[in-house]
């Protein structure tokens, strides 16, 4: 049996790297990736009803309403591949979400919450990269700004709520992608 933690949440600001790093943690542990910013952006591609809804929040920087992605992450939660794992990428980011995760995965829940940390200066920094080299409708200044207040506002309350847990564990997300990878599987044993 594996010595790290599978059942994992990957939580941070914009542009942290949670995307980056849950990628590479899904290839080594062999568990799923589910990336709510990567479903609501192909719902949008695919015009489907959800992605019409998400659209506008999305490209203001806004977060999708709960009830939207508590729906997404529910059904991805509930495929038979998640049992052994899973690593969450950018969901729960508000307490009324964590609270329906808890309730999505009943005893056992989560066994670890990685909180990636950054200063907002390289946090802008890697988002304007990213806007030049992807062209993502919802990396630009105004939106940039947006989600970062969005992100003190209402997710950044989920690190206590996992600290009380026991189960956070903090970690610098500056340095090179594979110095960062190095920590988080510290991290997990
Ligand atoms: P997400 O898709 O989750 O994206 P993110 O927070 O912008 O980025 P992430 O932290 O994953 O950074 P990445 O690895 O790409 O969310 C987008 C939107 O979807 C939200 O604003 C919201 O509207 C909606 N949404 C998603 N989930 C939701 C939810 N649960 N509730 C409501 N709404 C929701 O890295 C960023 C850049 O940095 C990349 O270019 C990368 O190459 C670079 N980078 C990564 N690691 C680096 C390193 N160590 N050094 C230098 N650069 C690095």
């Amino acid at each position: 049996m594996s010595a790290l933690a599978r059942k994992l949440l990957l939580l941070g600001p914009p542009g942290v790297g949670k995307g980056t790093q849950a990628k590479r943690l899904a290839e080594k542990l062999g568990a799923p990736h589910i990336s709510t910013g990567d479903m609501l952006r192909a719902a949008v591609a695919a015009e489907t009803p959800i992605g019409k809804q998400a659209n506008a929040f999305m490209t203001r920087g806004e977060l999708v309403p709960d009830e939207v992605v508590i729906e997404v992450a529910g059904e991805r939660l509930g495929e038979p591949d998640t049992h052994d794992g899973f690593i969450l990428d950018g969901f729960p980011r508000t307490v009324a979400q964590a609270r329906a995760l808890d309730e999505i995965l009943g005893e056992g829940g989560l066994e670890r919450c990685v909180a990636l940390e950054a200063d907002e200066d390289e946090l802008v920094d890697r988002l304007l990269k990213r806007a030049e080299l992807e062209g993502r409708s919802d990396d630009n200044d105004q939106s940039i700004r947006t989600r970062m207040r969005v992100y003190h506002d209402q997710t950044a309350p989920l690190l206590a709520y996992y600290r009380e847990r026991g189960i956070l564990a903090e970690v610098n997300g500056v340095g090179s992608v594979e110095e960062v990878s190095g920590r988080i599987s510290e991290a997990l044993r």
